[in-house]
């Protein structure tokens, strides 16, 4: 234990005095002796910070009046950092094989309230052992916390994860709908145009699936050890580049330019942030977003296909479907959209 306390609050006072030195650039100029002496640093730390900073692609100009932000980079770790208003750190990778599984690493290590970033990744998953195709320019994460919620509570998440990157897609202009339990689709007419307001709403190959989610977790029946939401955002990808059976799309597709990266990783995880502090509030979001409601459903569940009308969403997480033999509810599967009620 004692050799690794020191360690640990080290590690945490450079980030919270690396924050700092970025906020004072960002409303500098400030002179480099001006700064350690308000952080309370010498000033070749000062300096240490400024060429990390730098290194890390941030563009701080320097003149006689000292030091300021010139530019933001246009994704990485420190660049969704600057300005987060959630309590993340954020661990960036240009490639790796998985985010989840290097956030269970990461669990199994301890940690907690670490975001797991990547640019590309080479063996990304998806549920059933299912690969996940993730070039560069995609937004991969995983998000791992430690909820004190029981085991059966941790679908919710998933709910969560989904209502935040359709909030997210909505915020960058594209109509980004959910479908149960994990996608989140756009509606698509032709190509590159997106119609979720659309009255003839739109089933089977019209829609296409921009965010697949996966959550994996750890603990006893009574209690969550961690959670690890990983997020697929097909954002500045060329969709012909992903599988096409899934009926893929982007956000740069739809949008036709590419997405601020960097601005919508941080508004999924500060509405995620958000969302997992009161779980309760989920549903109703999800709701909102959702357009498997109302449609004819065919689910294949672990212990049999369920089909019927999808009417509602219970928590944390369950579809209700109304079948012929009545009302059922359906904790996990893969959902296929038939056709609107
Ligand atoms: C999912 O699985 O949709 C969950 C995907 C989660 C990916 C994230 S990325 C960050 C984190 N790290 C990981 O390693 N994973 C998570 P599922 O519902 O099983 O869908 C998988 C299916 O989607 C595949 O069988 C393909 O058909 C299709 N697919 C693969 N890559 C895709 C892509 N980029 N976009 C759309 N569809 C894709």
């Amino acid at each position: 234990m004692a050799p690794f306390f020191p360690v640990a609050v080290e590690a945490t006072g450079m980030n919270e005095t690396r924050h700092r030195v970025l906020d004072a650039l960002s409303d500098g100029p400030v002179s480099g002796p001006a700064l350690a002496e308000d952080l309370g640093i010498s000033r070749s730390a000062v300096w240490k910070h400024v060429e990390a900073l730098r290194a890390a692609g941030f563009q701080i100009e320097s003149d006689d009046a000292g030091y300021s932000l010139a530019e933001v980079p246009e994704f990485g770790g420190e660049a969704v950092e600057y300005g987060l208003d959630a309590p993340f750190d954020v661990e960036y990778h240009d490639s790796i094989p998985s985010t989840n599984a290097r956030a269970r690493d990461l669990a199994a290590g301890g940690a907690e309230d670490v975001v797991v970033l990547a640019d590309e990744q080479t063996g990304g998953r998806g549920r059933l052992d299912r690969d996940w195709v993730s070039p560069s320019g995609g937004i991969w994460l995983s998000i791992l916390f430690r909820p004190d919620v029981p085991m059966a509570h941790a679908p919710v998440y998933t709910l969560a994860a989904a209502v935040a990157a359709t909030r997210a897609a909505r915020e960058a202009g594209v109509e980004a709908t959910i479908k149960w339990p994990n996608d989140v689709l756009v509606s698509v007419t032709s190509a590159g145009t997106s119609s979720a307001d659309d009255d003839d709403v739109l089933v089977g190959g019209e829609e296409r699936k921009l965010v697949g989610i996966l959550t994996e977790m750890e603990g006893e029946a009574d209690r969550v050890s961690w959670v690890v939401v990983g997020i697929g955002v097909n954002a500045n990808v060329d969709p012909d580049s992903l599988p096409s059976e899934a009926n893929p799309t982007s956000l740069q597709a739809v949008r036709g330019e590419t997405v601020d990266r960097r601005l919508f990783t941080q508004r999924l995880v500060e509405t995620f942030d958000t969302l997992r502090q009161t779980p309760e509030s989920v549903l109703d979001e999800w709701r909102e977003y959702a357009t498997t409601l109302g449609k004819r459903v065919r689910v294949e569940t672990p212990t049999g296909v369920v089909e019927g009308d999808a009417v509602d969403v219970e928590f944390p997480g369950r579809l209700v479907v109304e079948t012929d033999d009545g009302r059922q509810t359906v904790s996990a599967g893969d959902c296929e959209h038939l056709r609107p009620v």
